[in-house]
């Protein structure tokens, strides 16, 4: 619809009229010290005179500066950079079968969840885009107790054991003695590290995937990683894995794009999460499990308490039993998405822990980190992590400590208190651990189950499309090409020919080395100085599913335009039925349209009306939309292409091989730019489908064929062979 420019401004002023005079004499609304005291001066400090120096005794000001002095906590040691959300989970399919857990019985019960993204190198104000894992981390607030599952968007991990995690985390983090490089794993100690850890590489092949740079937070999966146990009301346990699988389907952006939406907007995904949710267009995701029983354990070729592991989907299909669903932004970011607090070891009855030694290491782990960052073991008492089930024992005291304790019993058992608080029958809702058998030597070592390191990241790599393998290579080059140590780049083109040769030859030719035979002794360093390393070499395992479908994103949803942001380029003299139509279309089916023009001034359409642009190319750029449309109008047309910046734009959404739609009336525009030539000469055909160009002079057939080019996301095989520069 076609803004006015007097009606906006007429209700920009209104407001303002309207809020004053309320906050004015709203009582609530006097500014106060912190106890209390109505503050009537906050411009100037209590002096000596009015050109005096400022007296120790202005204990307002002390205050004020004090507080502020403290404001920052120590960021988290890793996945500081976080966006969070409330929502809530909905179970379609109840389990009782595998678990007790109210939280995946009650079909009526609508549990309110937060949920933290985040990436995990770089500190709280690095971009959003830098090749990484993604944290996906849920709190379930169950009327058992909170449940949290603390996940990632890629379903394995670098190691095998937690006791390697600070290793990892130090090599990835900035180098130590010059703080560089941020958020970013291209650098020497991490694939130092990497190269000498085998048991990395199907992680690797995950991180350099296009899985690594989202195209949103709402568009990737999620994964418990780890194999966890569901008890039931008998007490059977089964293994079980969790997956998070977004509505919107998986889409990633290019490492081309990544790279530049970091300098364009480095709050990209949050600010993506943020107005989707202001909107009302609610991110989702189903909740699937992968169920194996207690007597299949040993079933697999690979160990199913290895995180460096997958269960093919092909083996153990995934049943998706609930839906979760975020739709309420936090009211303060500290307060929430910084305060709260996860925890792997959160659990619910039903719900159980595995030997996996990863898993074992982060029940320590997370407890402890949120006593150095939130400074007490109250942390549970703020309100991000109060659970909804009410909370009785006799833990006491404490900086900070929120709960006024009342009466004189604090101990357990006692007759003074009544007995309170008694302990729960596992029937009256008590947690049990698991009675695992255990019989074995207390030993540091690893079982030999976990000593295939390459089936599955073999599995991956070969699972790709043509186009994630190119990619997966080229981040390759990349990062290793960052690398300055000739030994680690060697090493690490060792381990990918022991993954695919297709893989590790053309990362070979690039950096110029030859693939040379592995040292002996070299390929595994997980041993202690006394052990055996014959012990410790990889397994030469073949995996018994050599391609997943699941594990490719060529194959995920692609029906649906909802919240995709489309960029139209126009200037004055546009046709106002060639964006009005367009943009009808495209919104009705949740699109988010931007009118981006030379400048922010109002443009005047042929019929009169005026566009207000939401941006300039000053103050936007092609990478930050998923497609770009060009209406037509004589002078728009001519205007932009003569505008070298249209003419970038157009370029580099070509190059990212996005959906790009023109009015037949504005080819002019498009035959400015490099990619021209390859334009389709007649409209509307199958073959300008498949390249993701459509020119047409119909503007309904014309949205029409542009949003299935959008809802295909990217046209990744025009990539390579028609390579534009931008
Ligand atoms: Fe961790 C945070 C996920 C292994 C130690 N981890 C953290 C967060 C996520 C994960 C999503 C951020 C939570 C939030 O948003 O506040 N971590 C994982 C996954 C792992 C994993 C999926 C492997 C499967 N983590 C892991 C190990 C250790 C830790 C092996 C230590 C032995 N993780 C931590 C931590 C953090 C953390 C240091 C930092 C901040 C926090 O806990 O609350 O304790």
């Amino acid at each position: 619809m076609p803004t006015k420019k007097s009606g906006n401004e007429e209700s920009e002023s209104k407001k303002i009229i309207d809020i004053e005079p309320q906050k004015k004499y709203d009582e609530d609304q006097f500014l106060t010290t912190n106890h209390g005291l109505r503050i009537n001066d906050n411009q100037h400090s209590l002096k000596t005179g009015e050109r005096g120096g400022t007296l120790i005794e202005d204990f307002i000001l002390r205050e004020k500066i004090h507080h502020f002095d403290h404001e920052r906590i120590p960021e988290r040691i890793v996945h500081a950079r976080g966006s969070a959300a409330h929502g809530y989970f909905e179970l379609f399919k109840p389990i009782g079968q595998y678990t007790k857990a109210r939280l995946f019985n009650e079909k009526a019960v609508r549990t309110p969840v937060f949920v933290r993204f985040s990436t995990v190198a770089g500190s709280r104000g690095s971009t959003d885009l830098a090749r990484d894992v993604r944290g996906f981390a849920v709190k379930f607030y169950t009327s058992e107790g909170n449940y949290d599952l603390v996940g990632n968007n890629i379903p394995v991990f670098f190691i095998q054991d937690a006791i390697k995690f600070p290793d990892l985390i130090h090599a990835v983090k900035p180098e130590p003695h010059n703080e560089i490089p941020q958020a970013a794993s291209a650098h020497d100690t991490f694939w130092d590290f990497i190269s000498l850890m085998p048991e990395s590489m199907h992680m690797i092949m995950w991180v350099m995937s296009d899985r690594a740079i989202p195209r949103s937070l709402r568009m990737m999966e999620g994964f418990g990683v780890h194999t966890f146990r569901l008890i039931n009301d008998a007490g059977e346990s089964h293994f079980v894995k969790f997956h998070w699988k977004p509505v919107l389907g998986v889409h990633s952006v290019a490492w081309d794009e990544a790279q530049k939406i970091s300098g364009k907007n480095s709050d990209f995904h949050r600010q993506d999460l943020w107005e989707a949710i202001e909107s009302g267009a609610f991110p989702e995701w189903e909740l699937g499990v992968q169920i194996v029983p207690e007597a299949d354990e040993h079933k697999f070729d690979f160990d199913l308490l290895d995180a460096t592991k997958i269960i093919p989907e092909e083996l153990v299909p995934v049943q998706i039993i609930g839906k979760m669903t975020l739709n309420k932004n936090p009211d303060n970011f500290f307060a929430e998405t910084e305060q709260v607090a996860f925890n792997p070891g959160h659990l619910i009855p039903g719900i159980d822990i595995t030997n996996d030694p990863l898993l074992q290491g982060r029940l320590f782990s997370y407890s402890d980190t949120q006593l150095s960052r939130l400074g007490s073991h109250n942390f549970q008492e703020l309100p991000i992590n109060r659970p909804v089930a009410p909370v009785h024992n006799n833990q006491r005291d404490g900086h900070m400590r929120h709960t006024i304790n009342t009466g004189r019993v604090s101990y357990e058992p006692n007759s003074l208190g009544g007995g309170c608080p008694f302990q729960a029958k596992a029937k009256e809702g008590g947690f049990t651990s698991f009675p695992e058998l255990i019989e074995s030597n207390k030993i540091r070592s690893r079982s030999k189950s976990f000593l295939d390191h390459f089936s599955q990241a073999r599995l991956f790599f070969n699972s790709q499309s043509d186009a994630e393998k190119n990619h997966l290579i080229d981040a390759l080059c990349f990062e290793l090409g960052k690398v300055e140590t000739p030994a680690i780049r060697k090493r690490m083109v060792h381990l990918l020919s022991y993954v695919e040769m297709s893989l590790a030859a053309p990362v070979a030719v690039y950096l110029g080395i030859d693939i040379l035979p592995v040292p002996e002794g070299y390929l595994n360093r997980s041993f202690g100085a006394d052990a055996n390393p014959e012990d410790f070499q990889p397994l030469p395992v073949k995996s018994s599913v050599e391609i997943s479908d699941a594990l490719s994103m060529a194959n995920t949803i692609k029906n649906s335009i909802l919240t995709r942001r489309i960029a139209f380029l126009f200037a004055d003299g546009v046709d106002q039925n060639s964006v009005d139509s367009v943009k009808s279309i495209l919104e009705a089916q949740g699109a988010v349209v931007d009118f981006v023009a030379p400048r922010l001034s109002p443009v005047s359409s042929d019929s009169g009306v005026e566009y207000i642009p939401n941006k300039s190319f000053l103050t936007t750029a092609s990478v930050l939309y998923d497609a770009v449309y060009i209406p037509g109008g004589l002078n728009s047309v001519a205007t932009l292409a003569a505008e070298p910046d249209a003419i970038h734009f157009l370029n580099e959404a070509f190059k990212h091989c996005k959906a790009i739609a023109a009015d037949g009336a504005a080819v002019q525009v498009l035959q400015e730019t490099y990619f021209a030539k390859k334009l389709p000469k007649t409209s509307g055909k199958e073959e300008a489908m498949e390249k993701g160009i459509i020119i047409g002079d119909d503007p309904g057939q014309l949205a029409n064929l542009f949003t299935k080019a959008i809802a295909n996301h990217r046209f990744w095989d025009r990539e390579k062979p028609e390579k534009v520069p931008a």
